[in-house]
């Protein structure tokens, strides 16, 4: 069934540089990829795998309007921010691009003068938001309303995030401008169309075909089924916006590419730029262009229409124009959402764990292992810190961190850390060597369905079985009654580890490194090992070092510190009298007249309370450390003073956006700042 190419493609959402990536897509989208393409080198396989930040379209510009910065300062945070964080995690990538690349420009302004030449594209009048107060087309999230599918009220012009729907904006209900809050007047304006709908046929023999040969996700399936029963509609590629790509077509320089069209062939100038850097810029035509290559494209559950439907469709108008023809996606696997200690992880509401913080206090591989365990394949999952505690100490320390370390101290103890030579082998011991020998076959087939979680699962249960042979075997016993069947216990456990390692790899890079260094097989080569993973004795003779700690366990200690740490800027240090300021520098400091609307204590922080305050009709979230000294129901419609302009800041993984005023005694405890009377919200105290 599943094809067995020995080239692959490996692609993986190319995340928005206007922001810096958390748990939620490592676990959509980056981790399986990652652990797709190490198992595939491992297998032998020709891999090029590519991700890189998307930098166009209103993701980007509403940033930068939010942080009053160009667009081209947030990418270039951003950008090597989530590299190197990308990196810290073990992220294999070939390549990490960036679609403000000349090159990339290129890319996708090639094809959309190729598509508008052969008279694919369709020019068409279209009715769009526009905002009169901020004299705007209101493209893709710069307008927000109710979905119409699913009633989300936060539905972008585009696309409706909650339900994954492809919006057309005009169908959006009660419809806002993002940047002012007015309702927009609907005005005419000129666009290019994409006839996604000329395509749907063949879009619908193209999954069926592929489902039929690799076995595609339900979910993914189910996603496309709902569209093609909807019927695909043209969709317009050209936006009145000033950053992007410009459209490569005369009368419209001033219009820029729609972001998707030019994201999704941001996988095509990777590869180009992978080229590029290594000296063989045609390089990169032996992945896309050559039909043998089986490519696979990991994303999250939002982006399934773009990837299944809108870019294979792009894919398509190009190769029945030209001789050089690009693969298509041979599966999609497609995440579901992963959730926060049961709430979604949301940018909006600052709730979320960020990569980069997260690596502050764990090892990559504790986090990756808890989260293949427990990856979000075919319904939503749910990350907590007490499961991710559990996994890497039950099961990643005491199964697998277990079984290495009691062999290899058996080894130190009792064979003066020299690999012993083994006996024959009895029942028992041929069971142990016949789970080694299947093993790679077994997991291997569950990475080729992508099955991570089941990957995992086995992986484990490998460690859990060998335990129990060690146990069974007794060696402890058998060194002093039957030296020769104790050597054959701890030559086969020796087996074990170095397979392990090899099993380990694709999940716990690190980690796996680490075990082959302890077994001195570092010039096992990565490519290839995967088939005889099983098959790889322990020379005797070989002199073994005494283990150290392979695995440390998440200890709660480091959790709170975790937590303490993201809660670091609560309150401000008291100022010496002696800094005297200016009535300028108060002035700064923009005080205003808040109703609290409503308070709740946060999930793991005793000092935190959430609260939501109205200021002149505006809510905002403030996350104030006030909760030892109030219940949170006593706040409630009382009117506090906050600092208004504080740069927003993140406690516990929560957006705090702004700061509440309060007196601090002597004996710690706290009394915020309430003003008499009625008075309205927004007035500035002075
Ligand atoms: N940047 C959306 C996202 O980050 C988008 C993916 C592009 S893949 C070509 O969810
Ligand atoms: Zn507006």
């Amino acid at each position: 069934m599943t094809r067995t190419s020995q080239r692959i493609l490996i692609t993986a959402a190319l995340p928005y540089a206007n922001g810096y990536v958390h748990l939620g897509h490592l676990a959509g989208a980056y981790l399986p990829a990652d652990m797709y393409a190490r198992y595939q080198r491992l297998n032998g396989r020709e891999v090029l795998f590519l991700c890189g930040s998307d930098e166009h379209g209103v993701a980007i510009t509403v940033s930068a309007e939010h942080e009053k910065v160009t667009p081209k300062q947030i990418i270039d945070r951003y950008h090597p921010d989530n590299e190197s964080a990308f990196r810290k995690f073990g992220m294999s990538f070939d390549q990490y691009s960036r679609t403000s690349i000349p090159l990339h420009h290129e890319t996708a302004r090639e094809f959309f003068s190729e598509f508008h030449a052969a008279q694919i594209l369709k020019e068409r009048e279209e009715r769009q938001f526009y905002c009169e107060f901020d004299k705007l087309f209101l493209a893709d999230r710069y307008v927000e309303g109710i979905c119409p599918v699913c009633k989300y009220d936060k539905a972008r012009g585009d696309q409706c995030e909650n339900c994954g729907s492809w919006l057309n904006q005009l169908e959006l209900i009660d419809a806002k401008c993002k940047l002012c809050g007015r309702t927009p007047v609907v005005r005419s304006t000129r666009h290019w169309y994409f006839p996604l709908g000329e395509y749907q046929e063949r879009l619908q023999a193209y999954i069926q075909e592929r489902d039929a040969r690799d076995g595609w996700r339900e979910t993914v399936l189910r996603y496309c089924e709902s569209w093609f029963r909807q019927g695909l509609q043209d969709r317009a590629v050209t936006r009145d916006l000033t950053w992007g790509v410009p459209v490569p077509v005369k009368g419209f320089e001033h219009k820029v590419i729609y972001v998707w069209f030019d994201a999704v062939l941001g996988y095509i100038s990777a590869a180009k730029e992978w080229a590029v850097n290594r000296s063989v810029p045609e390089a990169w035509r032996a992945y896309w262009q050559d039909e043998s290559t089986k490519y696979v494209a990991f994303i999250g559950k939002d982006n399934v229409v773009f990837h299944c439907i809108v870019f294979p469709a792009m894919l398509m108008a190009w190769n029945d124009h030209h001789t050089s023809r690009f693969v298509l996606p041979e599966n999609v696997p497609a995440n579901e959402f992963l959730n926060l200690e049961g709430q979604k992880f949301s940018k909006s509401r600052g709730w979320g764990i960020d990569l980069r913080d997260f690596l502050r206090f764990f090892p990559a591989d504790a986090l990756r292992f808890a989260l293949a365990a427990n990856l979000p394949e075919t319904k939503d999952a749910d990350f907590s810190m007490k499961e991710f505690q559990a996994r890497v100490n039950n099961e990643l320390a005491d199964i697998v961190g277990n079984f290495i370390n009691r062999t290899l101290a058996f080894v130190a103890r009792n064979f003066g850390g020299v690999a012993p030579a083994s006996g024959v082998p009895d029942e028992r011991d041929k069971a142990m060597l016949e789970v080694l020998r299947n093993a790679p076959a077994n997991i291997g087939d569950l990475y080729e369905r992508y099955k991570f979680r089941e990957v995992v699962a086995e992986t484990v249960n490998v460690a859990r079985i060998a335990n129990k042979y060690f146990n069974d075997s007794e060696p402890w016993k058998t060194i002093k009654q039957n030296p020769s069947k104790c050597a054959t216990t701890i030559a086969v456990s020796l087996q074990t580890v170095s397979a392990l390692s090899v099993l380990l790899r694709p999940i716990v890079p690190v980690l796996a490194q680490g075990i082959d260094r302890l077994l001195d097989q570092t010039a096992v080569e990565e490519k290839g090992t995967w088939k005889t993973a099983g098959d790889r004795p322990v020379p005797a003779g070989h002199k073994l070092p005494t283990p150290g700690i392979l695995i440390t366990k998440v200890e709660d200690e480091a959790i709170a510190a975790m937590s303490r740490e993201m809660t670091a800027s609560e309150g401000p240090a008291g100022v010496p009298s002696e800094n005297l300021i200016s009535i300028d520098d108060f002035r700064k400091v923009v005080l205003k007249v808040a109703r609290v609307v409503s308070a709740e204590r946060i999930a793991k922080s005793e000092k935190l309370l959430r609260l939501i305050v109205e200021i002149a009709g505006e809510e905002r979230q403030i996350v104030a450390g006030i909760a030892k000294h109030y219940a949170p129901e006593t706040l409630v419609d009382k009117r506090v003073v906050v600092v208004a302009n504080l740069q927003p800041a993140k406690l516990m993984g929560l957006e705090s956006r702004g700061m509440l005023l309060a007196a601090n005694a002597d004996d710690g405890t706290l009394r915020i700042v309430v003003v008499e009377g009625e008075i309205p919200t927004g007035s500035v105290v002075r």
